[in-house]
Order: structure tokens, then sequence, then C-alpha cells
């Protein structure tokens, strides 16, 4: 992709975004079945209420796993494309997950992290984002060199329009805002698990 269109804002600058409209953003340009994993936290939410399309997989207990476990469907997969949703507190629980997906650089993974500054769902304590953590100059110095702030809702659209159509892997960070999400998982981890297995195509 042009070298202006991955250029980072710092998170600084980065716009507070909202973290529904980005999830419903991504989700609409879905068009050939491609994965999508969404952390704990409110990002499984706002993917679920996104719509609930066979190929999502919403994680509802464990902090962190986004991240690999998309990374394992795009090892399984690699004619699909994948992202992982993660909030900022989750991703820094899994941080070695960066390192290991920047070792196997898989092209079609594409993690899209929602930072808030909170834990959110808990009681919106501060994470480390609050204070002096950079995400993407630590998923750069993961190794993940296509990586970058979102600078508003138009660089957030561009960044994923890259990660559907060029090599990744790809780190896409936006500041989000304290919003609520927009609707509430279904709570029954068998029957997301065994729809998510039928969108793949694996199911037995
Ligand atoms: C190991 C572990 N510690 C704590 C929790 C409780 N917990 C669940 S979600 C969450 C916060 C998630 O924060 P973040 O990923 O930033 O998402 P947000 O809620 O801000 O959308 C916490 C602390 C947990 N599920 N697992």
């Amino acid at each position: 992709m042009p070298a202006n269109e991955m250029k980072s804002a710092s998170r600084d600058s980065a716009k507070l975004m909202n973290r529904s409209d980005l999830c419903r953003r991504l989700v609409e340009k879905l068009v050939h079945e491609e994965a999508v994993v969404g952390g704990i936290g409110h990002t499984h939410f706002d993917l679920w209420a996104s719509g609930q399309r066979p190929q999502n997989f919403y994680m509802l207990g464990s902090m962190g796993l986004a991240v690999p476990i998309a990374f394992g469907v795009a090892l399984a997969q690699p004619q699909r494309r994948v992202f992982a949703l993660e909030g900022d507190g989750s991703l820094l629980m899994q941080l070695g997950a960066l390192g290991t997906v920047a070792m196997h650089a898989p092209k079609n993974l594409a993690i899209v992290v929602f930072d808030n500054g909170v834990y959110q769902i808990t009681g919106s304590q501060p994470t480390l984002t609050s204070y002096r953590t950079d995400l993407v100059a630590m998923a750069k110095g993961a190794g993940l060199a296509q990586s970058a702030w979102a600078a508003d809702e138009a660089h957030y659209d561009r960044l994923v329009d890259a990660a559907l159509k060029a090599e990744g892997p790809w780190f896409i960070a936006a500041r989000t805002d304290a919003q609520p999400p927009a609707g509430v998982t279904e709570r029954d981890a068998a029957k997301i698990r065994g729809r998510f297995m039928q969108g793949l195509g694996v199911s037995r």
C-alpha cells in the first residue's frame, strides 16, 4: 500500500473513536467469509452486535486469547483472511503472542486493538496505556513492521482495506471512547464454538 496510508498517527494525536462503530465498519467490508475473533471485554460484544456471522468467534472467558486463536486459524486456513479484535487490557496480558505472530508472519492475519485505556468491562480500572505504554511501539518492537495508529475513521478504513488486500501480518490500533457496547453476546460457549467450526467448514 502507499507509504502515506501505512504511516501511523501517534497515540496522542489519534482521534478518540467509537468501538461499536469501528467494529461495524470492519464487518461491513467482509465479503469473503473472513474469520473474526473477538476478545473478552467489550470487543466481542460489539462484534456480536455488528452481525452474527458464522465466521465470528466470541471469546467469553480468557483475557488475551483473541490473537492466539486468530493466529491458529490463520495458520490452519492460509487462504482465509483472519482478524483478531482485542482490547488493550487483554492484549497486555498476552504480549508474547505479538512476537510469535511476527516470527511466523502469517500473510492473512490482522490484529486490531481497541485501546480505551481501561479494563472497561470490569469497572474501567486504568490499564498501562493510560500511562506511558504505546501498543504500536510494542508491536513494532515485537517485529510487526506493519503497525499503525489509526488517525481517524477514514484512516482506519484504509488500514482495514489494506489488511483485506495486501500481505500481512498487520497491527492496527485505534483509540476508543468510554461508550458502552452496542449489545451483549449470548453466553453459550458450546454454541459459539460449533457455529464457528461450521463457519470455517471444519465441523465433523
Ligand atoms: C486472567 C484473567 N484476569 C482477569 C479477568 C477478568 N476480566 C475479564 S475482561 C477484563 C478486562 C478486559 O479489558 P480490555 O481487554 O481492555 O477490554 P474492555 O473491557 O476495555 O473492552 C478483566 C479484567 C479474566 N477474565 N481473566
